[in-house]
């Protein structure tokens, strides 16, 4: 009887777990992941077209985040989060931050931040509406909070 109660109170222990997980994913918000465990917004990334591919490279001393510029087009869009595929090719670590472009910022400004290893891929989800509120422009920049040197670059959500 008492393994009984001990089994009961686990599988509630598991299962509050699991609620509070799901709670937060449904709240929305900028989601940071793999391509087979990742999702945003509910839905899995491996179920959503990559709107960009973003990679740091190393072209000699030179470290930078490639393409220096990525356009969006929101012109003939449906409401699905957008998704980027970053991808760290060098062989040390490095940054990838995000952000409204300081000259458009607003108060509660979009903040993207994570750190790849060395051939590390992540994949962003950023819902729409989480883009749009953080700036009142159309201009984000992204770079490397590792190495101020790293060049970064821009991303634009065109047609907004
Ligand atoms: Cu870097």
């Amino acid at each position: 009887m008492g393994k009984m109660v001990l089994a009961v109170f686990f599988g509630l222990v598991i299962i509050v777990g699991m609620t509070s997980a799901s709670l937060a994913h449904h709240a929305g918000g900028v989601e940071v992941g793999d391509l087979e465990t990742g999702s945003v917004v509910g839905t899995p990334f491996k179920e959503l077209p990559v709107d960009a591919e973003i990679q740091a490279i190393e072209i000699g001393n030179v470290k930078a985040w490639y393409p220096p510029t990525t356009v969006v087009d929101f012109k003939s869009r449906t409401g699905r989060p957008v998704v980027l595929k970053v991808t760290n090719t060098t062989s040390a670590e490095h940054g990838f931050f995000m952000t409204a472009d300081a000259a458009f910022e607003a108060p509660s400004v979009l903040k993207i931040k994570l750190v790849l290893k060395p051939g590390e891929t992540k994949y962003i989800g950023i819902p729409t509406s989480d883009l749009f509120y953080a700036t009142t422009g159309s201009t984000f920049i992204y770079n490397c909070h590792l190495h101020p040197a790293h060049v970064g670059g821009k991303f634009v959500a065109l047609g907004r």
